[in-house]
C-alpha cells in the first residue's frame, strides 16, 4: 500500500477513536472507490492489524499490529523536529552505529534511528546490550547543540528525566532513576542511556542518545534474570509501543528546550525528584578504581559528589553504582 495512502487510513481512524467509518467516508478520504477501500484494509489485516466489519456500519480497528513503524511513530507526534525523522530497522546491529553514520552525512537534529531488533547492541565501555526481537524500544536519538563536550554527560540526565515522566504517565509505573545512567523499577534495570558524542576539544558537533528499555519481554537470559525487568512484567499487561515512544520524544523535546533557554538548573532540579541513592552509602566502580562513601548529590555540571569516611569529597564523573 502506498504509504500515503495509509497515512491517511490511519489517520482517519485515530481521529474516530475506534467507533466505525463507512465505507464511502474512507472511499472520500483517502479518494478512492469503495471496492479499493476494501483491498486497503485486507492490506492492513495482513499486516497484522485486526478489524471489525460490519454491514452498513463500515470499518474500525480493534488493535494495532505490535510492531514499531515511522508511520506509527509519526501519527500524532506532537514535536516539533524530535523524531520528524525516522529511521526504522527491523534489524541492524546497533541502532548507536547507524545514528553516528547518518549524523556525519548530516541528517537534521532531532534524527531517530530504530530498530525491532538489535544484533550488536551495545552498552558503556563496549559492554553488551541485550535487544531481542520486537519486545523493547531500542532507539538513537541525534541532538547537535553547540555546547562544549563537558556538557555531554548532563544530557544523560535530561534523557532519564523524559523517561521517567513519559513511563508514568504512559503506564502508571513509577520508575526510579540510579546515577548516571539506569532506569529501574522495584530496584531491577528497566532501561539504559548511552549517551555518545562526536565532538572537537571545544565543541560538540553532535550528541547521540541511545535509549533501550526493555518493554514487552516476559523472560530474560540467565545472566539478566536478577538485574532486569520490562514494564510488561512490572504491570501485568503488555504496554503499547509507539505511544510510549512519542511521548518520550515529546518530554525530550519539551526538556531540550529548556535546558537550551535555562541551562541544567530546573532539569537538576526534575531528577532529583526521581533519583534513588543520593543520600545513601554506595560503592561507586570507576575506571581507576572502586571508591565507598555517601552520596551527596549531584553538582550542577551533572557531576556525582561522594563523601568518603575521612570526610573528603570525591567528583564521580562515571561510574557503576551498587547501593
Ligand atoms: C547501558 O549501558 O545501560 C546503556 C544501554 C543502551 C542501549 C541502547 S539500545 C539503543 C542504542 N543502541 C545501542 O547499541 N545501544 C543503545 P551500561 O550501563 O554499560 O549497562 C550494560 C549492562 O546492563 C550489561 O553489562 C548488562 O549487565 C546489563 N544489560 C544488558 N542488556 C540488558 C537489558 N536488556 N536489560 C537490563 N539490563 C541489561
Amino acid at each position: 500500500m502506498q504509504s500515503v495512502v495509509r497515512t491517511k487510513l490511519l489517520e482517519a481512524f485515530s481521529k474516530a477513536e475506534g467507533e466505525f467509518l463507512s465505507g464511502q467516508e474512507l472511499a472520500d478520504i483517502i479518494g478512492c472507490s469503495r471496492t479499493a477501500v476494501w483491498k486497503h484494509m485486507e492490506e492492513l489485516r495482513k499486516e497484522g492489524f485486526e478489524l471489525e466489519a460490519v454491514r452498513k456500519k463500515g470499518y474500525r480497528i480493534i488493535s494495532m499490529p505490535d510492531k514499531v513503524t515511522a508511520n506509527e511513530i509519526l501519527l500524532g507526534l506532537k514535536t516539533r523536529f524530535m523524531g520528524r525523522k525516522i529511521v526504522h530497522k527491523e534489524t541492524v546491529d546497533s541502532t548507536q552505529i547507524e545514528a553516528h553514520r547518518l549524523s556525519q552525512e548530516g541528517c537534521p537534529e532531532g534524527t531517530v534511528v530504530i530498530a525491532e531488533e538489535q544484533t550488536a547492541g551495545r552498552g558503556r565501555m563496549t559492554r553488551e546490550w541485550y535487544s531481542p526481537e520486537s519486545s523493547g524500544i531500542w532507539m538513537s536519538i541525534i541532538l547537535k547543540p553547540t555546547l562544549p563536550p563537558q556538557q555531554a554527560p548532563q544530557f544523560t540526565l535530561l534523557t532519564a528525566v523524559a523517561i521517567v515522566e513519559a513511563i508514568e504517565e504512559i503506564t502508571g509505573l513509577q520508575p526510579k532513576i540510579k546515577w548516571p545512567n539506569d532506569i529501574l523499577i522495584n530496584g531491577k534495570k528497566m532501561t539504559g542511556i548511552l549517551t555518545e558524542l562526536q565532538a572537537n576539544a571545544d565543541q560538540i558537533y553532535a550528541i547521540i542518545i541511545g535509549i533501550g528499555m526493555n518493554v514487552n519481554q516476559l523472560q530474560f537470559p540467565d545472566e539478566l534474570k536478577n538485574i532486569a525487568t520490562s514494564l510488561a512484567i512490572e504491570k501485568g499487561e503488555k504496554v503499547f509501543r509507539p505511544k510510549l515512544i512519542q511521548r518520550i520524544l515529546e518530554k525530550l523535546e519539551q526538556y531540550y528546550d529548556l535546558y537550551l533557554n535555562e541551562g541544567f538548573a530546573p532539569i537538576k532540579a526534575l531528577w532529583e525528584q526521581y533519583a534513588i541513592s543520593i543520600g545513601k552509602h554506595i560503592k561507586a566502580r570507576t575506571i581507576t578504581g572502586v571508591i565507598t562513601g555517601k552520596a551527596l548529590g549531584i553538582t550542577d555540571e551533572g557531576v556525582l559528589q561522594l563523601q568518603d569516611a575521612n570526610g573528603t569529597i570525591h567528583n564521580i564523573y562515571s561510574a557503576d553504582i551498587e547501593i
